[in-house]
């Protein structure tokens, strides 16, 4: 198994939260604010950030003719992340760019451990494998009630195979992140989402400028300095 070298010069950077919590918005926003301040910024997502991981996506979500078991969509999505992370975030952080991705290895803790009920230690196990180690230097974890998210998911007409799941299941998912949100506080950040996209959008920016510009607060998520200079201009 392939194990990450911290000493990567780039920075990942990912959007969690459940359905409708505006993580994909989010994400765009960041990445055209970063592109301005002269950031290199690679924006991809789980599942589906590669050729290969476009194909499980499929499955995983718009498979209607027989059941998915919670196994085989715990591997599938494992099976998408360790593809992504060899193909395309480990050589794009070796590079020094800066990637945003849309849901990682949070989300198979929060919807296949809290929201499925699969065994917690079988998916750190299987995260590791995945991602040889590889963990996101911020998390960004967008936190809405699942009725608001479910109301802003209905107004867009987008029903998937996982967003038709019952209100509990959502419930549950979103008290995954919140346990996350607490036994990682150096890396994982709460936003409260629920308000007007630019007011989220204002808070994101502040949580990405204190994740890569050390010691800027002193409530600035541990992270070691950038090597090279290039997102000291933020
Ligand atoms: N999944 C999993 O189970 N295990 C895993 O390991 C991984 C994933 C990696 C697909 O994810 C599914 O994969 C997901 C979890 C599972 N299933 N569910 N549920 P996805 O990220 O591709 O799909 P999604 O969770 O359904 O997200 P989305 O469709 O991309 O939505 P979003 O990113 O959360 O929100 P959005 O697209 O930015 O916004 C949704 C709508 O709200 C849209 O109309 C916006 O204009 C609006 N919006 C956004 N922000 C606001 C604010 N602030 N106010 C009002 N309206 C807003």
């Amino acid at each position: 198994m392939a194990t990450f070298d911290k000493s990567m010069d780039g920075r990942l950077i990912v959007f969690e939260g459940i359905e409708g919590c505006g993580k994909s918005t989010q994400l765009e926003r960041s990445r055209q604010w970063l592109v301005t301040q002269g950031a290199e910024v690679i924006p991809t997502r789980e599942p589906g950030g590669t050729s290969l991981g476009g194909e499980i996506r499929k499955l995983l979500l718009h498979t209607d003719e027989e059941p998915i078991y919670d196994r085989t969509e715990l591997l599938l999505y494992a099976a998408d992340r360790a593809q992504h992370v060899e193909q395309f975030l480990r050589p794009h952080l070796e590079r020094g760019a800066l990637i945003l991705c849309d849901r990682y290895t949070d989300s198979t803790i929060a919807y296949q451990g809290y929201g499925r009920g699969l065994d917690l230690a079988l998916i750190d196990q299987l995260n590791q494998v995945a991602t040889g180690g590889l963990q996101s230097d911020l998390t960004i974890w967008l936190d809405i009630d699942v009725e608001v998210g479910f109301e802003r998911m209905k107004q867009r007409g987008k029903r998937d195979r996982i967003e038709q799941a019952s209100i509990d299941f959502h419930q549950r998912v979103r008290m995954g992140f919140a346990k996350l949100a607490e036994e990682n506080p150096n890396r994982i950040v709460r936003i409260d989402g629920s308000g007007s996209e630019l007011h989220v959008a204002e808070q994101v920016k502040a949580a990405i400028r204190q994740a890569l510009i050390p010691n800027q607060s002193i409530n600035a998520p541990d992270l070691s300095p950038p090597k090279s200079p290039k997102f000291g201009g933020l």
